[in-house]
């Protein structure tokens, strides 16, 4: 009876064991607020994965920064203190300029083109990240940027000298190229930024915009200029990902793929829904004029230039297959 209840005690313990080692929890850092689109959709994605991997792997998501904020999420995913994530791509230049293609200037300005040269560039990107340990899952553009101003803008003398919240370095050398005052902002810090006075423009889509409801913090200007749609990757930890068997590998691949389309749908309802969201909550939603939109074709220009010496043959095989 002794030994009967021994071998009982380490079955029970076995299956308990391997129960738990093949069910694997993941927390999935996010940046943006849950009532932001992407942070929906990466839920959804999410929710779907657990749903369908028969208890093998439980995603939990952590939107809003709370697991670690949006400047963190890259390194906190690459070096797997989270198995998984959502970063902003084009704040990644330093890491690979490609990252950075999305955020040029009138390089792709409507949907369409914004699909082109996310396909010409996805594979030589995905490459880049598995050479880091990173497993890229899918992208999603922001609607059209459009610039904010507290104040009026009719030429190029209204931005001389403006307060201007940048988020990577396309942003930044818009704004030096244009003489605006530029300072990197995480999205989670924007409301503070306007209300103290820290800044007082911005380039970011009518859905942040929106989202902040920046109106409250004395900007009434939004103008769409609609120049790039920059987007967000979710990625995953190379190392978590290669404890997963095959099964839940593709499954997690079929929803991404699933999760990408969607998300390009809600992006393209953002671009008129928030628009008019501005709007209807006071705001002067326009267009900058022909001098403004001359200048700033003439930024884009030589952005293209900088960033093609930077990018380098990589960068000319992606342009090209664009
Ligand atoms: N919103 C994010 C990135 C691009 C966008 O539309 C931001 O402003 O930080």
């Amino acid at each position: 009876m002794k030994l009967f209840k021994y071998f009982f005690t380490i079955l029970a313990s076995l299956l308990i064991f391997s129960n738990i080692s093949l069910a694997e929890k993941w927390d999935m850092a996010l940046a943006y607020g849950a009532g932001n689109f992407h942070s929906a959709n990466a839920t959804e994605f999410a929710k779907n994965v657990s749903e369908k991997s028969d208890g093998k792997l439980t995603i939990v998501t952590h939107p809003g920064g709370s697991l670690f904020k949006g400047g963190e999420i890259f390194r906190a995913v690459r070096t797997g203190q989270a198995p998984i994530g959502e970063r902003f791509m084009s704040a990644l230049g330093k890491e690979d300029p490609l990252l950075e293609i999305d955020s040029q200037p009138f390089l792709a300005t409507t949907y369409s083109d914004a699909m082109k040269l996310y396909k010409a560039s996805k594979d030589e990107i995905a490459k880049s990240l598995e050479s880091k340990g990173l497993i890229f899952l899918y992208a999603v553009p922001w609607p059209a940027q459009g610039l904010y101003s507290k104040k009026e803008i009719n030429s190029v003398a209204d931005l001389k000298g403006l307060k201007f919240r940048a988020y990577n370095s396309a942003t930044v050398r818009i704004a030096e190229l244009t003489g605006m005052a530029p300072t990197k902002i995480e999205a989670a810090e924007i409301s503070q930024a306007f209300s103290t006075g820290a800044v007082e423009s911005m380039i970011t889509s009518p859905t942040t915009g929106k989202n902040k409801k920046i109106w409250e913090n004395g900007v009434k200007y939004f103008y769409d200029i609609a120049a790039w749609f920059p987007k967000n990757m979710v990625i995953a930890n190379k190392d978590a990902w290669d404890k997963l068997d095959k099964s839940t590998q593709d499954l997690i691949r079929k929803e991404a793929a699933l999760a990408e389309r969607k998300g390009w749908q809600l992006s393209k309802m953002g671009n008129k829904n928030d628009k008019k969201a501005l709007a209807d909550a006071g705001m002067i939603v326009g267009k900058v004029n022909a001098t403004l939109k001359k200048h700033f074709e003439e930024v884009g220009a030589t952005m293209s230039k900088e960033w093609a010496e930077k990018a380098g043959s990589r960068g000319q095989k992606v342009l090209s297959a664009y």
